[in-house]
């Protein structure tokens, strides 16, 4: 398989996140989108949406980093990102829309380089960053009744959106004081080879 990838994507580190858990072997291509190779020809014919990640399987090329997910999940079971139990698996896939649908489109690159068009000053794209990923982090953080993990006992579909989301705070400089259970998590998962060797500050991560 190949991943169409950007180190500091959080999107794309989800995904990497999740084939390292299932050991699943894959190349990476690299599309940089500060150099805007998003919108070169090339990639717009394999993802009109010009967004990283995309995964290109023997089935063909799938993109959106959830729908990645759980198609990695589904054709290579062990170990499983959502819970047998429906409700629990519902519950999990809740904390991850948080992040992935709520918090994350509000400050991608494309977004905030619309705000930058639009004249915002750079002290107010930090506000709306901050905002956003706050009101997130202040969902989960109530919702993290489960431990040692957002999904329970062992890391879940929340805890690898986690991850990538807490790493663009530390790239904000978002402050997460007060969100002490989901800090402590994301140390917890950081310490498991499938989130280090998928972190964009791994020795050839980038
Ligand atoms: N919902 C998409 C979001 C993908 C996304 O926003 N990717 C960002 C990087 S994290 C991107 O490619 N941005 C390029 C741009 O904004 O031009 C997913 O989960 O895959």
């Amino acid at each position: 398989m190949i991943l169409y990838d950007y180190f500091r994507s959080s999107a794309a580190y989800r995904v990497r996140i999740a084939l390292n858990f299932k050991n699943v072997s894959y190349q990476r291509f690299s599309v940089n989108l500060l150099k805007g190779e998003q919108h070169s020809e090339d990639y717009r014919k394999l993802n009109p949406q010009r967004l990283v990640p995309l995964l290109e399987t023997s089935s063909g090329r799938l993109t959106q980093s959830l729908a990645i997910i759980e198609y990695i999940n589904e054709t290579y079971p062990d170990p499983p990102l959502l819970s047998d139990d429906p409700w629990t698996r519902a519950k999990q896939r809740s904390m991850a829309h948080v992040i992935a649908c709520d918090v994350h489109p509000l400050q991608n690159s494309r977004v905030l380089k619309y705000l930058r068009k639009e004249k915002q000053s750079e002290p107010a794209i930090k506000m709306w960053i901050a905002n956003w990923m706050r009101a997130g982090f202040e969902t989960l953080e109530q919702q993290a009744i489960a431990t040692p993990y957002l999904g329970g006992n062992t890391p879940k579909l929340p805890d690898i959106l986690l991850v990538p989301q807490i790493y663009n705070a530390g790239r904000f400089e978002v402050s997460l004081d007060n969100f002490p259970k989901l800090c402590a998590i994301a140390e917890r998962c950081k310490t498991l080879q499938p989130f280090l060797e998928a972190s964009p500050d791994y020795p050839q991560g980038g």
